[in-house]
């Protein structure tokens, strides 16, 4: 694999202000590693946030999964975004026609676009689902990023060959609004504007029952030339979050910075 160029300079080639920033982020917190605390209490998500907050780059929330949800939630993660400097990443996987994604997008219990600074999508019903996103995102008068499921991280899913091509085509498309994907490496031929985000990860390769597939930092990192490792269950099934997540955050910066010197 060649030499990679460091988040810093790929920080200017971005012209999305959300993926630029995120770039810097990284950077200045040497973290490439993003937490989702896939519980259900608001108490327990804000516990996680505010124990992990400082290893992380990103926070990714599922936001419809939470039972007590209300808008104060969403006033205290960002405010833990601020206090230690990371961006919100909601992972909605849309999956609609324009229309419709950009009513799921703006309204509803969630509002999603008044308060998360990047969200992903499925490409299946085709570019309008990009074009529906992007007009959600000036209705709110927000800087919002997009990131396109080009991989999955799943036993048997489908995100694959064509598909996986057809991602990136419309990421290239779209450089305003599409910061990057979902996928499972930094796929070839390297685009350094799009960052690559990976779920799956796990200390120890393995998986769970229900066909998530685990790789470790090293190997997602530096093998696979993925940017950023997405961990959840690794981190808060941990007896000290706080300390696991901090060895994600070594393990995935290391394997980086092997690759920006290699
Ligand atoms: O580390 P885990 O397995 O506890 O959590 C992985 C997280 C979950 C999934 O909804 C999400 O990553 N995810 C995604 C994303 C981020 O879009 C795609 C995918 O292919 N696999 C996957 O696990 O919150």
């Amino acid at each position: 694999r060649p030499k990679a160029l460091p988040f810093a300079q790929r920080a200017a080639l971005c012209p999305n202000p959300v993926g630029r920033r995120l770039f810097e982020i990284m950077e200045q917190k040497k973290s490439n590693l993003s937490f989702n605390p896939d519980v259900t209490k608001k108490a327990e998500i804000l516990r996680l946030t505010d124990l992990v907050g400082p290893s992380i780059c990103m926070l990714k929330t599922h936001i419809d999964v939470v039972e007590d949800f209300d808008w104060d939630l969403v006033e205290q993660l960002r405010a833990l975004a601020v206090k230690h400097n990371f961006v919100i990443f909601e992972d909605r996987k849309f999956a609609d026609i324009g229309n419709t994604v950009q009513l799921q997008f703006t309204s509803g219990v969630y509002r999603i676009a008044e308060w998360a600074d990047i969200v992903n999508a499925h490409l299946v019903p085709g570019p309008g689902i990009i074009d529906g996103l992007r007009q959600g995102a000036k209705a709110a008068g927000r800087d919002i990023g997009l990131l396109l499921l080009a991989e999955m991280s799943s036993k048997g899913n489908l995100a694959t060959g064509a598909y996986t091509e057809a991602n990136v085509k419309a990421a290239l498309e779209h450089p305003d609004f599409v910061i990057g994907f979902i996928a499972m490496q930094g796929l070839a031929p390297a685009h350094p504007n799009l960052m690559y985000i990976t779920p799956g990860v796990q200390l120890a390769k393995g998986g769970d029952a229900l066909g998530q597939q685990y790789d470790t930092p090293e190997a997602v990192v530096g093998r696979k030339g993925s940017d950023i490792i997405q961990v959840g269950r690794g981190i808060f099934g941990a007896a000290d979050p706080a300390a696991e997540a901090e060895k994600y955050r070594v393990a995935a910066w290391e394997a980086y910075q092997a690759r920006v010197q290699a």
